[in-house]
C-alpha cells in the first residue's frame, strides 16, 4: 500500500508519475516534528533490522552504522567516510518485523542519520518545510521495491548494443586516436561496440560543438565508424561556455535561459570552457531549447550520450574567485604565520563547488524565483531529462543511449547513470557492486562504474577483476582519467586475457538483455541483495560481496589482489559456472561456505539448482550476435 503525505507547498519534481490523493501530515503514522524550516523523521531499529535504499551512494547494502545527506556531489574521492555522490536517489526501505519503504519527494539537501548517532535510531532531516513523503508498505522488501517503482514509473531502457562493451578514456584527443583504439581492439580480437569521445572533442569546450582539426568531415567520420559497427558517445556537460558569436549562448541568454543570481544578472561560474551560463533545466521551456541542441550532433549520426558535470560542478564563480585573488593581494608581502596561511589555502580550496555560490543561483519556476538550494537536486536529473525527452519524440524509445552523473529518482524514465570518478582501487570493486542494487531500488537499471578505476594508475590484475564484475553491469565501460596509465584491454600484456573476458559478456548478452527489459517492464531488480531472497539465512543477510541476479543467478566476482578466488556463501545448492572465452566449467555445489577458484581470465557465476539460462556465440559487435544457436547452462 502507497500512501502520499503531503507537507507545505512541495516544488513539483516529477519524480511519480501516479497521481494519489494527499493527507494531511500530521497524520503520518511515523514519529515527526517541524521546526526551524526542516522536517525530522525517526524511527527505532531492532538489533537485526535492514536498511536498504539510497541507491547510488557510499559503504554499503545496509546503510546502518553511517550518516549520509542526499546533495548530488562533484566529489571524484570515495572514500569511505563520504556521506554523498553524484546522485540524490531518496528513498529507503526499513525491513524488520514489517517492512516499509518512505520516498521523500524533496529536491534540497536530505541528512539520513541511520544509526550514526543512536545505534537502534534512524532519524532523517529534510532542509526545508515543503515535501511529499511516500509510505509503503508490503509484505516483504521486494514487494515494497515493486510499488514503488510502479509509483515513479518504467525505467529507461537503452539500445541494445549499449549492452557491448565499451572503451573510454579522457581523452581520445582527434580521429586517429579513436581509429587507434578500434584498431587495438579489433587486432587483439576483442569485441567492442562503443568508443567515447571525452571534452576534447569540442571546439574549446562549448556544448554541440565539433574540434575541426581533430575531427574534420565528423558526420563523415560518425558514418564510417558505424559501418565497422562502432558508435561514438560524445560527452555533453551542463554549463554553456560564454562566448560572443557562439549561438547556444546567444540564444539561451537573449532569451533569458541561464540561472540567475538574486539582482536577476545571469549567474557566471567557471567549468572547463572558462567563463559559462547553467542552463535552468527545471523549466520546461529551457529543457525543449538545450534538448534540440542535441541535435547538432543527432544530426551528424551520433546515437549516444554522456550528460557530465551537471550536479552542478563549478570551479569558481566570478565572485568568488575575484574575492579569492582581493585576499591573496591584501597579503602580498606580508610574513604569513600559520593562521593566515591557511586562511588563504582554504579560500582557494573552497572555490569549487561551494555552498555560497549554490545559494547564489536561482531558478525560474511557474514565474517565482526559486533558491538553487531548494531544487539543487533536481538540476543534473532535469538536464538528461531534456535530452531524454528531445530523443523520445524525435527518435522513439530505445533508439538513443543516454547516461548521466547526476540525477534524481525521476531521470530513471530517461536515462541510465554511471557512478562517476572512481579510483583504479581494488575497494571500488566492491563498492560498484553494493550500488547496483540500491539503483536498482531507485529505478537505475542501466548503470555501472568507471572498469578499471577512473582516477590514477590501474594494474592489469585491477582491471580484469572490474571487468569480470562489468560482464554483469548493463553499462560494461572501462574508462579512465587524463594522465593516467593506459586502460585499454589491448595495451596490457597477454591481451587474449581480456578477450576472454569481454566474450562472456557478449555470449550472456541475450540473458541480460531478457533480465533487464524484463525489470524495466515489471518494476523488478536485476540485481538484488542475497537477503531479499533468503530473508531467513543469516549469512545471506550479512552478504555484502555477492548478489542476486535475475531469477536464476548469484554472482561472486573475485575483489583482492594476488587472489586466485574467494570464499563464497550459497544460501542453497547450486552449479558453479567459470566462463571464460566459450569455454565452459560446471561444477554442483552444496548450499554452505566455499572457497571457488578464478584465474584472471575466467568470470565465476552460479546458477540455482534447476535452472537454466542461455549463451550465445561471441561476436566481435552486438549486431553480429546471433540468438537462434544458444547453448543452455546450469
Ligand atoms: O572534471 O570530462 O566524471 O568521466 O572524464 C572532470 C572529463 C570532468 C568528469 C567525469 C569524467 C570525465 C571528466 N569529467
Amino acid at each position: 500500500m502507497i500512501q502520499r503525505f503531503t507537507l507545505g507547498k512541495p516544488i513539483k519534481t516529477d519524480a511519480v508519475t501516479r497521481d494519489l490523493p494527499s493527507l494531511d501530515f500530521d497524520r503520518l503514522p511515523v514519529c515527526h516534528r517541524v521546526e526551524n524550516g526542516s522536517v525530522t523523521l525517526s524511527f527505532e531499529m531492532q538489533p537485526d533490522d535492514i536498511v536498504y535504499g539510497l541507491g547510488e551512494a557510499p559503504r554499503g547494502i545496509n546503510k546502518r552504522g553511517w550518516v549520509y545527506q542526499s546533495y548530488c556531489s562533484d566529489d571524484p574521492f570515495h572514500t569511505e567516510t563520504k556521506q554523498s555522490l553524484y546522485a540524490a536517489h531518496t528513498f529507503l526501505l526499513h525491513s524488520g518485523e514489517t517492512c516499509t519503504g518512505m520516498f521523500l519527494d524533496f529536491p534540497a539537501r536530505i541528512r539520513w542519520d541511520i544509526g550514526y548517532t543512536k545505534a537502534d535510531r534512524t532519524e532523517i532531516t529534510a532542509c526545508g518545510d515543503s515535501l511529499d513523503l511516500y509510505l509503503i508498505t508490503g509484505d516483504s522488501p521486494m514487494a515494497i521495491v515493486r510499488e514503488f517503482r510502479s509509483l515513479i514509473g518504467q525505467s529507461y531502457i537503452p539500445p541494445f548494443w549499449a549492452f557491448g562493451y565499451q572503451q573510454s578514456r579522457w581523452s581520445y584527443h582527434n580521429a586517429a586516436a579513436v581509429d587507434a583504439v578500434i584498431e587495438g581492439y579489433d587486432k587483439a580480437e576483442i569485441p567492442l561496440d562503443c568508443v567515447y569521445l571525452d571534452i576534447d572533442y569540442m571546439e574549446r569546450y562549448k556544448d554541440f560543438t565539433i574540434n575541426g582539426e581533430a575531427f574534420p568531415d565528423f558526420a563523415g567520420y560518425v558514418s564510417r565508424k558505424k559501418e565497422q559497427g562502432i558508435h561514438l558517445i560524445p560527452i555533453i556537460d551542463a554549463g554553456v561556455k560564454k562566448e560572443d558569436g557562439y549561438a547556444v549562448y546567444e540564444e539561451g541568454r537573449d532569451k533569458g535561459y541561464f540561472c540567475k543570481t538574486a539582482d536577476g544578472a545571469d549567474f557566471e561560474g567557471g567549468v572547463w570552457p572558462g567563463i559559462v551560463g547553467f542552463p535552468d533545466f527545471l523549466r520546461q521551456d529551457v529543457r525543449e531549447w538545450f534538448g534540440s541542441r542535441y541535435k547538432a550532433l543527432t544530426d551528424m549520426g551520433i546515437d549516444g550520450f554522456w550528460n557530465d558535470m551537471n550536479e552542478p560542478a563549478i570551479f569558481y564563480s566570478e565572485k568568488g574567485l575575484q574575492e579569492a585573488l582581493d585576499k591573496a593581494a591584501a597579503l602580498k608581502g606580508e610574513n604569513l604565520d600559520l593562521g593566515k596561511f591557511f586562511g588563504l589555502k582554504d579560500v582557494f580550496m573552497g572555490l569549487s563547488n561551494s555552498q555560497k555560490d549554490y545559494s547564489s543561483i536561482y531558478h525560474q519556476i511557474d514565474g517565482k524565483l526559486v533558491n538553487h538550494q531548494d531544487v539543487h537536486n533536481l538540476y543534473g536529473a532535469c538536464m538528461t531529462r531534456a535530452a531524454g525527452e528531445y530523443f523520445e519524440k524525435t527518435f522513439g524509445k530505445e533508439q538513443i543511449l543516454m547516461f548521466s552523473r547526476a540525477s534524481y529518482i525521476g531521470a530513471h524514465r530517461s536515462s541510465g547513470i554511471w557512478f562517476g570518478d572512481n579510483h583504479s582501487w581494488w575497494s571500488h570493486i566492491l563498492l560498484c557492486l553494493k550500488m547496483l542494487p540500491s539503483a536498482n531500488m531507485c529505478g537505475f537499471l542501466y548503470c555501472g562504474a568507471d572498469l578499471g578505476g577512473f582516477n590514477e594508475n590501474a594494474t592489469r590484475d585491477l582491471v580484469l577483476r572490474f571487468l569480470a564484475l562489468g560482464v554483469f553491469t548493463p553499462l560494461m565501460r572501462n574508462h579512465s582519467a587524463l594522465g593516467t596509465r593506459d586502460q585499454e584491454c589491448y595495451r596490457f600484456e597477454n591481451p587474449e586475457d581480456f578477450r576472454d573476458i569481454i566474450q562472456v559478456r557478449y555470449r550472456l548478452i541475450p540473458y541480460l538483455y531478457r533480465v533487464f527489459r524484463e525489470a524495466s517492464e515489471q518494476n523488478e531488480m536485476i540485481f538484488r541483495p542475497l537477503s531479499f531472497d533468503y530473508p531467513g539465512d543469516r549469512l545471506a543477510r550479512e552478504c555484502e560481496t555477492q548478489l542476486m541476479l535475475g531469477d536464476e543467478c548469484m554472482i561472486a566476482p573475485v575483489y583482492e589482489q594476488n587472489a586466485g578466488g574467494r570464499t563464497v556463501y550459497l544460501p542453497e545448492d547450486m552449479t558453479f559456472v567459470t566462463l571464460s572465452g566459450t569455454k565452459v566449467k560446471t561444477q554442483p555445489l552444496e548450499k554452505g561456505l566455499h572457497y571457488i577458484e578464478a584465474a584472471l581470465n575466467e568470470v565465476p557465476l552460479f546458477i540455482k539448482k534447476g535452472k537454466t539460462i542461455p549463451l550465445c556465440m561471441p561476436a566481435m559487435r552486438t549486431s553480429q550476435l546471433r540468438s537462434d544457436e544458444l547453448e543452455w547452462i546450469g
